[in-house]
């Protein structure tokens, strides 16, 4: 499959994250796309490098003065104290029920609650060049989609930090810009009437439903983890189905944490059912591959070979296919698991 990789992604190494009160090593690291690289050049997959320029693209997904936050970010945190290049940056207050989000403070930990949805999400100094440089990659795989050129039915973008917990004006979840919006976006402009997003990463993809939550031409499906229990918590309940012209252009269809691989798969059958009866002309799909049984934060018991008939039913829907990754944290097999998606996709 063409597949456009984010050769920037090391820059983008935060050392660490906070987990139950400790600092430990970040889940979500540059290890993770280097073995996707390598099974996909095993596999013989050929690389490309990003070559479309997201700017336009983030300014249609994103806020203006979360873009500028994010993109002077690290040398303003540079600027605050002598040796801050080796701290990470690390929000402590934000704006819940009852404060001001309208008014940008001035102070650059409080704009950092501004623009967090988590403490979840380490920032190191590529950050921003690298999120960006994933941005481009997720436009370039739709572009070449939107192309039509002969036998080119999907595409995968390959790059990290993910994306699919970035909203409008905020990060979370190891996500700063909202890849798989941006690839939804650039098929809608290339002139895709209704473009489905199915998101099959563990955690639910809140950034991407906020995005399109009032959009009848983007519809959101996602399985994930019952955020009454699971990450991010404070979204994806069945109940939301979309407000405005968006109303029942949004479906959630959260899972017990420790379902069966069975039960996973039925709740995909209803998710094609619905991307089917849209009548899109694409397809995005968040590519998390966090719903593996050895996935080290997650609670789903998808195998190896489980990931091939993902693949294959998601090629049975027919629809031009752009894969964004997303997140999924078992290193090492995180290649193989990947590569059988794209692969069961092909071959179906
Ligand atoms: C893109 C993506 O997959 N982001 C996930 C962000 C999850 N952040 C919260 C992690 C909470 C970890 N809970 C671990 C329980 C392990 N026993
Ligand atoms: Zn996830």
């Amino acid at each position: 499959m063409i597949t456009f990789f984010n050769d920037q992604h090391p820059a983008h190494a935060p050392q660490h994250e906070f987990y139950r009160g400790e600092r430990v090593p970040c889940f979500e690291t540059p290890a993770r796309a280097e073995h996707v690289k390598a099974s996909l050049l095993a596999r013989g997959h050929a690389l490309r490098a990003p070559d479309v320029d997201s700017r336009a693209l983030l300014g249609q997904i994103h806020s203006a003065r979360y873009l500028h936050f994010l993109e002077h970010a690290w040398p303003r945190w540079l600027a605050l104290e002598a040796g801050n290049e080796s701290r990470q940056p690390f929000p402590s207050v934000w704006p819940v029920r009852t404060l001001r989000s309208d008014v940008e403070p001035v102070n650059f930990i409080a704009q950092l609650g501004l623009y967090s949805m988590d403490n979840g999400t380490p920032m190191s100094a590529g950050s921003w060049a690298v999120a960006k440089a994933g941005a481009d990659a997720a436009a370039s795989a739709a572009a070449v989609l939107s192309a039509g050129t002969a036998g080119v039915r999907g595409v995968f973008s390959c790059t990290r930090p993910p994306g699919h917990h970035a909203g409008a004006d905020f990060m979370g979840g190891y996500c700063f810009l909202n890849n798989a919006a941006v690839a939804a976006q650039t098929l809608r402009n290339a002139g895709a009437k209704r473009v489905a997003v199915l998101d099959v990463d563990y955690h639910h993809g809140n950034g991407t439903q906020s995005i399109f939550y009032d959009r009848a031409d983007v519809l959101f499906v996602s399985l994930h983890g019952d955020p009454l229990t699971e990450y991010p918590f404070y979204l994806g309940h069945a109940d939301e189905t979309g407000e405005g012209e968006g109303a029942g252009f949004n479906l959630n269809l959260p899972l017990a944490a420790g379902c069966t691989a069975a039960q996973w798969f039925e709740a995909l059958e209803v998710a094609c059912q619905r991307i089917a009866g849209y009548g899109g002309d694409a397809l995005v799909v968040s590519l998390g591959l966090d719903t593996f049984a050895e996935d080290p934060i997650s609670k789903f018991a998808l195998l190896a070979s489980d990931f091939s008939r993902l693949g294959e039913r998601i090629g049975q829907l027919g629809l031009p296919t752009v894969f964004v990754l997303e997140g999924g944290y078992a290193a090492a097999e995180l290649g193989t698991n990947a590569v059988n998606v794209i692969e069961g996709f092909e071959g179906c």
